[in-house]
């Protein structure tokens, strides 16, 4: 098949799922090409039948936990151009993009401009761009954008539900989880016992992570275990989480490791995630976590218990009971047996969730829009625009 796939550049879990669907789909032998307004955080894997296309911006280094919704008009517009170029020249039969801002707009501007049938568009809505049109005037804009789309998918039933209902779909989209590389993404030993355990959190420390609920918990859960804390990535409230720890006598307990591509390697040392976000359709640190083998203790929002298994592969705690989460803490880390337990579940768990399975289904999912869209006889024109 020949198929567009239209992403973030940032360091976001909705940009890595669209670069690793692209990535394995031309590895399967799939025509791809990938449109990001520049190179993504998250390197392509070489395949000869991957193309990657940019704009040529006037401002390219934007921070990477920065996920950019506002493009200025003109670099849409090239973007816009460059698709519709493509698609063309490639005759591409699918356009998929990831996150509805700005692409569910891009992908309404490419069915506008050239009509008919081709490509069929596909769009995946993953966190923010759903929760933000609680704002009257977004979810205008993203409900007359989704009428061009041919079929909306998402990454948990939970957000499903919160879709269909704030923007008033008629019906839900389809769920298609998350997935994840389990070769890229291994658990160490679970026997390992650490004379520390060791707390670990991951996020672009955007609002929706509740960055000071973080601080709250770990000055309360050191006050009776001695775990030290480790802090991967960087965003907006990392200065504001840095002074709450410098206020709570705990900054030398903590390590940053800022901004890494290579994740695995720092989870696999760590004996527990720590999550306190406000709202997660899924949760990829969460996924990526169990697959190497640590627990993950969370709030019960959104689609976090549909990737997360309480008291199999962690422990989910009532969103507005933050002092549930440090008795589960405790209970985790001043136990190895319990602790060894949840780290093999999590693993396993995380089995579920792989890749290979779950790009079947996008591939099964656009091979049926193919087959669909080649027997409406009605479109001669468009179906010979298309080799597939
Ligand atoms: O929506 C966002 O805040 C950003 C987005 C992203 O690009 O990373 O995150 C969302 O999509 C991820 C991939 O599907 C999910 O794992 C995250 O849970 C989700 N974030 C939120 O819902 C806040």
């Amino acid at each position: 098949m020949r198929i567009g796939i239209l992403c973030h550049a940032s360091m976001g879990g909705s940009s890595r799922i669209a670069v690793e669907l692209a990535s394995t789909l031309a590895l399967r032998g799939h025509e791809v090409h990938l449109f990001a307004r520049t190179a993504p955080f998250f390197p392509c894997r070489f395949s000869r039948n991957l193309t990657l296309h940019t704009v040529r911006v006037a401002n390219g280094d934007h921070h990477p936990a920065d996920l950019l919704l506002d493009w200025p008009s003109d670099e849409l517009e090239s973007y816009v151009k460059m698709i519709l170029k493509v698609i063309e020249e490639e005759a591409l039969a699918i356009l998929h993009f990831h996150y509805g801002f700005p692409f569910a707009f891009v992908a309404a501007e490419v069915r506008r401009r050239r009509g008919g049938a081709w490509p069929v568009i596909i769009g995946t809505l993953h966190g923010t761009d759903v929760t933000c049109c609680g704002d009257v005037v977004k979810r205008a804009q993203m409900m007359r954008w989704l009428n061009y789309v041919d079929e909306l998918t998402t990454v948990s039933r939970s957000h499903a539900q919160l879709a269909t209902e704030l923007l008033h779909l008629s019906a839900a989209p389809r769920v298609i989880p998350n997935f994840i590389d389990l070769t890229e993404f291994q658990a160490l030993s679970p026997e390992v016992q650490r004379s520390r355990p060791r707390i670990v959190h991951i996020s672009n420390f955007r609002p929706v992570k509740n960055v000071p609920r973080l601080a709250q918990l770990y000055h309360e859960i050191r006050e009776h275990v001695d775990a030290e804390l480790w802090l991967i990535g960087d965003g907006p409230e990392m200065a504001a989480l840095r002074a709450a720890l410098h206020a709570f006598g705990l900054e030398r307990d903590v390590t940053y490791w800022g901004i890494q591509r290579n994740v695995a390697a720092i989870l696999q040392q760590a004996d527990l995630l720590l999550l306190t976000s406000a709202y997660e359709s899924f949760s990829m640190v969460a996924l990526e976590a169990m697959a190497c083998g640590v627990p993950v203790l969370a709030p019960r929002v959104g689609g976090i218990p549909e990737v997360v298994a309480d008291g199999e592969t962690g422990s989910l705690y009532p969103a507005n009971e933050p002092s549930i989460a440090v008795e589960l803490a405790i209970r985790l880390l001043t136990d190895p047996q319990l602790l060894m337990q949840l780290k093999k579940k999590a693993r396993a768990h995380a089995g579920t969730f792989d890749k290979e399975k779950t790009v079947l289904e996008y591939e099964n999912l656009y091979q049926q829009w193919i087959e669909r869209r080649m027997q409406k006889a009605h479109e001669p024109g468009d179906l010979r625009e298309v080799r597939v």
